[in-house]
């Protein structure tokens, strides 16, 4: 046994700290939160407010319709974090927009092997004043995208990044449950996977399966993970045989 670092650490800066850890303080993630093998501390952006109101945003210049975050409250809690990291503060600081890249697996892994936490920034209504983005993004700030649809805030965007990493972490998952069966992992969608009964409304589990002979499952399940991957996911599938041509 190592001796006991900092565990992962995930700070996020929201206008709704209610919604953490919400789903992630059940299941795999939240039993890894009570064992301390990871972190969470939200971060209310309207403690930054100035006024007497605690107000963060108002009304965008040019017109339409929407609220945009004010820079310089969103700049005083982006501000306050950074302090609290110290000198030796190296986590990645990521601001959840549909305009970021497009999280993936590579990524997240990434972040959650390479790195000891994150910090987050949860947009909400139109976004916040571009020029605390341009500021954060001169020191590294990242923009990350969950996916091609819009969310109304970046919180649920939080947790699904979260959750992505978590599930890597060291001790989260057991290690019969981890490496084996990961094929997405190595880039390819599942290979299909049953339970008893072995007849279920007339549907047989293959045979292959009950055969007891494990490299005949493991070429068979392989098989599988590539043909459902070309028929769904031909653009995962060029990406495979990419890197399976670099690795010969
Ligand atoms: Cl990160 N935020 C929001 N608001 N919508 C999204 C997203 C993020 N990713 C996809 N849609």
């Amino acid at each position: 046994m190592t001796r006991a670092s900092k565990p992962w650490s995930a700070t996020v800066l929201t206008l709704f700290p209610e919604m953490f850890p919400g789903p992630l303080g059940h299941s795999l993630s939240g039993k890894a939160l009570e064992e301390g093998l990871w972190s969470l501390d939200p971060v209310q952006i309207r403690d930054f407010a100035t006024d007497k109101h605690r107000s963060v945003d108002d009304t965008c210049f040019g017109g339409g319709a929407g609220m945009v975050l004010r820079p310089n409250v969103v700049d005083a809690a982006l501000e306050q974090v950074k302090l609290r990291e110290g000198s030796e503060g190296n986590r990645p600081l990521l601001y959840l927009t549909p305009r970021g890249k497009p999280l993936d697996q590579a990524m997240v892994r990434r972040y959650a092997l390479e790195s000891p936490g994150v910090i987050l920034l949860c947009g909400r209504y139109e976004g916040i004043d571009h020029r605390v983005m341009e500021h954060w993004e001169e020191q590294g700030m990242e923009e990350v995208s969950i996916g091609d649809y819009v969310l109304s805030g970046g919180e649920i965007a939080a947790l699904t990044l979260l959750d992505a990493c978590i599930r890597l972490l060291p001790g989260v998952i057991g290690k019969e449950e981890s490496l084996a069966n990961e094929s997405f992992e190595l880039g390819l969608l599942e290979y299909p996977q049953y339970t008893r009964p072995q007849v279920w409304k007339n549907k047989i589990v293959p045979e292959v399966l009950l055969s007891g002979d494990h490299q005949k499952i493991a070429a068979w399940r392989q098989k599988e993970a590539e043909r459902i991957t070309q028929i769904r996911r031909p653009d995962l599938w060029v990406r495979y045989l990419e890197q399976m041509g670099r690795k010969q």
